[in-house]
């Protein structure tokens, strides 16, 4: 479950119906000639959102028929309607799918425990792996790191879709849940997904552009930057209580207890409190244990 996948397309008849022998046509090239590691079959390249669910199935069991088991096949199985995602989730299953994906649902402004409870639902009426699909520049739902928490401890959730450009929050996600598998979905900073700490990419342009994805993947993951990763863990532990402290002032607090004179702020920037002193010197602990 990791790789270049593609995020498939759905070839239609003039008419609006399914157009099976396209369909197999473009699995076979994805497979044979971009040579990806898997299919995520029904996302938004998909337009699974505009068709109806008998034609979701359809398109299900032909990718099915036609990949067999050549590579990892992720269906898209998301609804506003949870029955209707219950019974595409189960199709797939029992199709062979290796495991399921759905989009947060969107349109409605639903809140985290609304959105856990979808997740919740359709793993416990399918039972198969779940890969969250998170994409908010199209359904306008951040989901917060402690809220990826949370989806990612249900059973059967093993991992995201993230089609978010937050790369930061990427890198802490896999840092706290290094067992989880994390997708890339915009397909342009591919190689900015795979120095972040992502398992693979899911993306609609590995239909043209496999080979070259691979590239850069491999690539990646054979040089020596899982060190600058771990690197740009220990730097971010620090950013983010400067952050919350104020940066210029924790930093100068900081090179004060190093002997070096940092000095105040001048007005009318504050000085930092006693407490929030105390928080910068965390920075000092996690600096010493590198
Ligand atoms: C899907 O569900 O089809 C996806 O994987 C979405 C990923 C794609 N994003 C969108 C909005 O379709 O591959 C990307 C995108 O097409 C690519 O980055 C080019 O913009």
């Amino acid at each position: 479950m990791n790789g270049i996948m593609t995020a498939l397309l759905t070839p239609f008849n003039e008419d609006g119906t399914l157009n099976e022998k396209g369909l197999r046509e473009v699995v076979r090239y994805n497979i044979d000639e971009m040579k990806v590691n898997g299919l995520y079959v029904g996302g938004s390249t998909g337009e699974a959102f505009l068709m109806d669910e008998s034609t979701r199935k359809e398109v299900l069991r032909i990718v099915k028929s036609e990949a067999g088991s050549d590579v990892t096949l992720i269906a898209q199985i998301g609804s506003l309607n949870i029955e209707e995602a219950v019974r595409l989730g189960n199709e797939a299953k029992e199709l062979g799918f290796d495991a399921l994906s759905a989009i947060t649902p969107y349109y409605y402004k639903f809140s985290f425990e609304e959105i856990k409870s979808y997740y919740q639902r359709i793993t416990e009426e399918t039972n198969h792996p779940m890969i969250v699909y998170s994409i908010p520049v199209l359904t306008g739902t951040e989901i917060t790191i402690e809220n990826y928490g949370e989806l990612l401890a249900l059973p059967n959730v093993i991992g995201v879709k993230y089609s978010d450009t937050n790369l930061s929050k990427l890198t802490k996600l896999k840092e706290l849940h290094p067992d989880k598998v994390f997708f890339g979905g915009a397909d342009d900073m591919l190689l900015q997904f795979a120095v972040s700490g992502a398992d693979g990419a899911i993306g609609s342009t590995y239909s043209l552009l496999g080979k070259e994805a691979n590239g850069v993947f491999n690539a990646v993951q054979t040089s020596s930057l899982q060190e600058a990763r771990d690197l740009q863990n220990r730097m971010n532990k620090v950013i983010s209580i400067l952050e919350d402290v104020g940066v210029y002032q924790s930093i100068k607090h900081v090179l004060k207890q190093n002997g070096i004179d940092g000095g105040y702020m001048k007005f009318p920037f504050r000085e930092i409190s006693a407490e929030e002193k105390k928080e910068a010197e965390k920075i000092i602990d996690i600096l010493s244990s590198g």
